[in-house]
Order: structure tokens, then C-alpha cells, then sequence
């Protein structure tokens, strides 16, 4: 009792001086937007933001002759939070410096819980996600379907990616080649690569061309061996833990914008690449699987749980084969971790 005392004082002290700093450095921003503003600025112009960092952003140029140069920027006080992959309208200062003048509307946002389970964009535009798992660590149908669900819930387009193919043999060839049958069967997009072997990464390297991509999936599946191998120049760890600093409390971990150099952009950061649920509601959750689309609403019961109940249509539709079981059972399990105020 006494030690949970002391800690929630602690806690508000290291907030009031957090407050404090961040006071401090918000008037040292409005100062130096100040001086910007009241000297030469360039023209309007697009840029898309590759980094963020608190109220400041790195904007790269998309038009003119300074295209493909990139700005840190100061952002207008009218102007909402900037999440990497955002498009934006801005003008040059000096010396690689400038501000953002407007946001241009979003496709798509990829959202996360804060600290305090309030949900933050932490990507904008992205529109493919690309699933990964592998013959080793075992892959979870479950943990992928959440994934689908969590694309889905985003209207971002989910693509399967197999990794780690020469690990593949004759003993877990079965279980895998079930998983994948499912997937399959519902229509979604399936790829089968070795980041080690190189197998398939030129087709990966043609699907992602032209979308704005993140890749996530469960530790140990080969995320950052991946991503190395598609952005040489970027050496993101490989199998260290190097990804979990970003979980303290006092980090803050961006998300960074990256240009394949086959064409296609990646956002890439620890906090992407974990990337989970567990901010959804139960229809959110019944919209994620594709496959229930035509049958929700028309259970007999309004409030039907899909559990038991006569009349149910998921129940019908399970005994006709037209619902995997594989999917009932992940969509079952999902619907029971959600927090119970959801239901
Ligand atoms: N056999 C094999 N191992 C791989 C492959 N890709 C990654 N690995 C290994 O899997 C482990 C985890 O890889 P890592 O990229 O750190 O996974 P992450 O946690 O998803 O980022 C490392 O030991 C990698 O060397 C692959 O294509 N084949
Ligand atoms: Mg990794
Ligand atoms: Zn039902």
C-alpha cells in the first residue's frame, strides 16, 4: 500500500515536470515559427511526412526541383497532430527549414492505444499491410486473423506472407498448408518467401511496388531480416531485443517512411511491426471476417452471440462449410479476450 502511494506520487511528479519541459519547448517552437513566418517563405508546395518527432515533422518534397529533398518542419498551431506517411501542403524556409501550412485529408490511418489506452494515429496512408509468420516460430490462424481484422477495421488491403519457405518440410508442410488453404479459400492474397534464400523476394518486391506498406506479425518471424533485405541501405537489428526499447515509458518510438529502391514505400517502426488489437468492439470484430459479411443480421435473435442460439445463421453456415471452423474458432476466441464492457 505505502509503495503504491509513493509511486503514484512519483508518477505525478515526473508528469509535472514532463508538463513542464514540454511547455518550454512549445514556446520555444511558436518562437522559431515566428521568425520563420516573418521572413522569406517559398511557395506552397506538397510534401509527405517521413518521420515525426513531437510538434516537429520531416517532410520530404514531392514537387518542383527540390523534390525528393527532405525539410524538417515546423507545423502551424491551428494544424492537428502529423503522423508519418501523412501528405501535407507546406513552403521552405531557409536552410532546410520550413512549415507546414495544411494537412491534406488521409486514406487511411493505422491507430494504436497510448499509455493511457486513448487510440493515437500512428501511420497515415498506408494501404497494405503485410502479414507475416512463418514455419518456426508455429504460426497462431488466431493471431493472424486479428491481424485481418485489425486490416480490415483500417480499410487497408492485408497481404500473407509466408516467410522463412526453407524451413519448410515434411513434418510441418500439413499444418501449414491447412492455414494457407483456409486464407486461400477466402480470397486473401498469399506469398511464400525465404529473406534468407532471396526465394520469392523479387515477386514481394513487385506487390509492394506502388503501395505504402508496413509489415507485422508476431516476434521471431522474420520481420527485420526482411526489411533489411529489401532496404539494404537501412540495418535495422536482426534477433536482438534492440525492438523493445521503444516500449519504456520516457521513448517515443517513430515511425519512419522509406523508399524502396524497386519503388514503394515502407513505414516502418517496433511499434508497427507489434501492431495488435485489443482497441476494437465485437462488430468491428464480426466485420474483420470477410466471410460473415452477408450473414450478420440475419440470426434470428437481434443480440445473437453466435453461441447457441436457434436460428443462428454463422451456426448454419458452419455446418453447411460455407464458415471454417478454423475461423469460428479464432473469431470465438478473439470476441472472448475483447475487454468486457465491449460486448
Ligand atoms: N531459416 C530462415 N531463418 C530466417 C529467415 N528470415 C529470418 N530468419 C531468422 O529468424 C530469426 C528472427 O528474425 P528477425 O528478422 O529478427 O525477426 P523479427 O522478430 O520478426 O524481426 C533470426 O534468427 C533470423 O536470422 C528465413 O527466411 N529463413
Ligand atoms: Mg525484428
Ligand atoms: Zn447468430
Amino acid at each position: 500500500m505505502a509503495k503504491r502511494q509513493l509511486n503514484r506520487r512519483q508518477n505525478w511528479r515526473i508528469e509535472k515536470i514532463q508538463g513542464e519541459r514540454a511547455a518550454r519547448a512549445a514556446k520555444r517552437e511558436q518562437q522559431t515559427l515566428k521568425e520563420l513566418e516573418g521572413g522569406d517563405l517559398g511557395p506552397e508546395q506538397l510534401g509527405l511526412v517521413i518521420a515525426h518527432f513531437g510538434v516537429q515533422v520531416e517532410v520530404e518534397a514531392q514537387d518542383g526541383e527540390g523534390a525528393g529533398q527532405v525539410f524538417r518542419c515546423y507545423l502551424r498551431a491551428n494544424l492537428p497532430a502529423l503522423v508519418t506517411g501523412d501528405r501535407v501542403v507546406w513552403r521552405a524556409g531557409n536552410q532546410g527549414i520550413g512549415v507546414i501550412v495544411a494537412q491534406m485529408p488521409r486514406n487511411t490511418e493505422l491507430c494504436r492505444p497510448d499509455s493511457r489506452g486513448q487510440l493515437k494515429p500512428v501511420a497515415a496512408n498506408v494501404d497494405l499491410i503485410v502479414i507475416v509468420f512463418a514455419p518456426a516460430p508455429e504460426p497462431h490462424a488466431n493471431l493472424i486473423d486479428r491481424y485481418l481484422v485489425a486490416a480490415e477495421h483500417a480499410g487497408i488491403h492485408p497481404l500473407l506472407l509466408l516467410n522463412k519457405a526453407d524451413l519448410i518440410n515434411e513434418e510441418n508442410a500439413p499444418a501449414l498448408n491447412a492455414l494457407l488453404a483456409v486464407y486461400r479459400q477466402l480470397g486473401y492474397p498469399i506469398l511464400e518467401v525465404s529473406a534468407h534464400h532471396g526465394d520469392g523476394m523479387q515477386q514481394l518486391q513487385a506487390r509492394l511496388d506502388g503501395h505504402i506498406s508496413v509489415f507485422v506479425g508476431q516476434s521471431g518471424v522474420g520481420k527485420s531480416s526482411l526489411v533489411n533485405s529489401l532496404l539494404p541501405e537501412v540495418q535495422t537489428r536482426v534477433g536482438d531485443l534492440s525492438e523493445w526499447s521503444g516500449q519504456g515509458t520516457h521513448t517515443t518510438t517513430t515511425a519512419r517512411l522509406y523508399h524502396f529502391p524497386g519503388g514503394g514505400e515502407l513505414i516502418d517502426s517496433p511499434g508497427i511491426r507489434e501492431f495488435g488489437l485489443g482497441h476494437v468492439s465485437r462488430a468491428d470484430v464480426e466485420a474483420g471476417f470477410i466471410e460473415f459479411n452477408d450473414l450478420i443480421g440475419t440470426c434470428r435473435f437481434r443480440d445473437c452471440k453466435h453461441d447457441r442460439e436457434p436460428g443462428c445463421a454463422l451456426l448454419k453456415a458452419l455446418e453447411d462449410g460455407r464458415v471454417q471452423q478454423q475461423r469460428m474458432n479464432s473469431y470465438r476466441s478473439i470476441i472472448a479476450s475483447l475487454p468486457q464492457d465491449t460486448y
